[in-house]
């Protein structure tokens, strides 16, 4: 038979299990129905029985990103240990950290990029962009590889952070003699310590009492002011 007849006759059959397939993330969703709309999905990323809830972004730059991380009213706590930043916690509605192992799962399907956006108390907004972005497996300490950085007004806090792996209060993977977590009260890509820290803790705005343990963004608001929201997404890079 000849090979155009061959595609002829599987086509149907592609189409067809593409769209039964269970998405592992956002890009999947978006593949089996470009008009779905930003809002919460449910994901496979490890087996087709057991779903996990996720925001997808497919508006902007046109979608469809996976958002993993996000802040916007303080209503979660993201001082916790080791094994909830890996199978993640919070609401899907809200703020949330998808989890470690999903990340990892999700960046590792093909070339991903990552996008930062920020809001202040006053109405502002700013973004970072990164060309290519990959968290490795838990064997590789969750380590994060970031590059290609493009300014959306934010600046760039995150290829500071790159090849660092990811620590915890009960975990330090860390270049700091201490623990950049205990210090800095959240979980990240500490290195000694941080340029941002986007799990710390969330504050209303200018807030000295304490450097450094707020949702921040160095390059943008520094290191005393603590972010209204803050979300981390990644996509497949076209
Ligand atoms: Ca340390």
């Amino acid at each position: 038979m000849a090979p155009v007849l061959v595609l002829v006759f599987l086509a149907p059959l592609l189409i067809c299990c593409r769209a039964t397939e269970k998405p592992v993330d956002c890009s999947d969703i978006h593949l089996q129905d470009p008009d779905s709309p930003s809002g919460v999905y449910t994901i496979y990323t490890f087996d087709e029985r057991f779903g996990v809830l996720v925001y997808c972004d497919m508006d902007t730059i046109k979608g469809p990103w996976t958002v993993f991380q996000r802040r916007m009213d303080g209503t979660v706590n993201f001082y916790r240990p080791w094994d909830q930043y890996v199978k993640g916690f919070g609401n899907a509605e809200g703020e949330y950290w998808l989890g470690l192992e999903f990340i990892h799962k999700i960046t590792a399907r093909g070339k991903q990029e990552l996008l930062v956006e920020m809001e202040d108390f006053e109405g502002k907004n700013a973004s970072a962009r990164y060309s290519s972005f990959s968290v490795g497996a838990e064997c590789d300490g969750y380590k994060l590889s970031v590059s290609g950085f493009t300014d959306g007004g934010a600046g760039d806090c995150l290829t500071y952070h790159n090849n660092m792996n990811f620590s915890t209060f009960d975990k330090d993977q860390d270049l700091n003699s201490g623990s950049c977590s205990k210090s800095y009260i959240g979980g990240f890509w500490y290195k000694s310590c941080h340029h941002t820290n986007p799990n710390g803790v969330y504050r209303w705005g200018a807030d000295a009492t304490i450097y450094g343990i707020g949702v921040e963004w160095s390059t943008w608001r520094g290191y005393d002011y603590s972010l209204k929201s803050f979300s981390m997404k990644t996509r497949p890079v076209q």
